[in-house]
C-alpha cells in the first residue's frame, strides 16, 4: 500500500490488525444481547481495547442469516453514543453500517473507518460519503440483505467468483473517488456463503490478497468453525468457538491478511504471539 498508513493503534507491523467486534443488538448470532445496553457496551469495547484490539468495530444491525433491519432511528440510537465515548476515549473506531446517515452520525461522533458489509451496495449515498470523509472504506463481498442472502449462496468457483466480484467492486469505487490506499477488501464469509464455500475462500485466500487490496477477514465465531471435526449435535457454541477463530486468524496472518475482525481478542494475540516466537531465529 502506499500512501499514508492507516489509522491504527500501536502493534507489531508484521501482524495483522486485530479489529475488536462490539456489537450494539439484541439479536447477533456471536453475542446477541450481551451488550445491547450502550453503557455495556462501551465498558466492552473498552476492556477489548486494553487487552490490545486496535480497531473497535461498532455495529447496531444483525447481519445473521434471516435477520430484520433496525430502523434507522432505532440504529442511530444504538450506534452513536458508543462509537462517541470509545472515540472520545481515545479508541480508534469503526462503524459497522450499510446506512449513510448512520456512518455520517458516526464519522460525527469520531468514527474513523466505514465498514460496510455491502460495500457500498446497499445505499447509494455511502460511496459519496465515503470519499467526502476520506476515511478508510471496508468494502465486503455481498450479495444481498440477510433476509434472503442465502438462497444467493450459489458459485461456480467460489474463490474465483469472489474475487472477481471484489475487483469488479474496486473499479467502482476506485472510479468514485475511493482512494486506493484507503480501500480494504473482505471476502465476507458468511455472506451468501455455504459453510464449503467458507472454507475454500480460507483455501485460496491468496487469491483474494493477491487482488493488492488490504485484506480483512472477518470468521470470528461463525457457523463453520461450530461444526469442524464435530458429529452432528455437537457442534459449538458461538463463545466456544474462539480456539478455532484464532487459529483460523493465524492462518490469515500467515496468509498475507491485513486484519482480522474478532471478539476474542486476548486468544488472538496469544495465537499472534506464538507464532513470532515460532518464527524468532536460534
Ligand atoms: N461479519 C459480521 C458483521 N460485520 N464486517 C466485515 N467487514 N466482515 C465480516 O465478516 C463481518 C462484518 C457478522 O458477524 P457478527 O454478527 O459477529 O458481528
Amino acid at each position: 500500500m502506499s500512501g499514508r498508513p492507516l489509522p491504527v493503534g500501536s502493534a507489531p507491523s508484521a501482524r495483522p490488525v486485530i479489529m475488536g467486534v462490539v456489537n450494539v443488538t439484541p439479536d447477533s448470532f456471536s453475542d446477541g444481547g450481551e451488550w445491547f445496553d450502550p453503557d455495556d457496551a462501551i465498558a466492552h469495547g473498552l476492556a477489548l481495547w486494553r487487552q490490545g484490539a486496535q480497531i473497535l468495530d461498532v455495529g447496531g444491525e444483525s447481519t445473521r442469516p434471516g435477520a430484520e433491519r433496525p430502523s434507522v432511528s432505532e440504529e442511530l440510537r444504538r450506534v452513536v453514543p458508543v462509537v462517541a465515548a470509545l472515540s472520545e476515549a481515545g479508541c480508534v473506531v469503526s462503524v459497522d453500517t450499510m446506512r449513510a446517515g448512520v456512518a455520517e452520525a458516526a464519522i460525527g461522533a469520531g468514527a474513523a473507518y466505514l465498514n460496510d458489509v455491502s460495500g457500498g451496495l446497499a445505499d447509494p449515498a455511502m460511496v459519496p460519503l465515503a470519499v467526502e470523509s476520506g476515511l478508510p472504506f471496508i468494502a465486503m463481498h455481498w450479495r444481498g440483505h440477510s433476509a434472503d442472502m442465502q438462497s444467493r449462496a450459489v458459485y461456480d468457483d467460489v474463490v474465483v467468483d469472489v474475487a472477481r466480484e471484489l475487483a469488479e467492486r474496486r473499479e467502482t469505487l476506485l472510479d468514485a473517488g475511493i482512494r486506493s490506499d484507503r480501500l480494504i477488501l473482505d471476502p465476507g464469509l458468511g455472506f451468501a456463503k455455504t459453510g464449503d464455500h467458507n472454507w475454500q475462500l480460507l483455501r485460496g485466500l491468496d487469491t483474494i490478497v493477491g487482488l493488492g487490496q488490504p485484506v480483512l477477514l472477518g470468521a470470528s465465531r461463525k457457523g463453520f468453525l461450530a461444526r469442524v471435526g464435530r458429529a452432528a449435535g455437537a457442534e459449538r457454541t458461538p463463545k466456544e468457538r474462539d480456539v478455532a477463530t484464532a487459529v483460523t486468524s493465524l492462518y490469515a496472518a500467515q496468509h498475507g491478511a491485513w486484519g482480522v475482525r474478532v471478539h476474542d481478542v486476548v486468544g488472538t494475540i496469544d495465537a499472534f504471539d506464538v507464532a513470532d516466537e515460532l518464527a524468532e531465529e536460534g
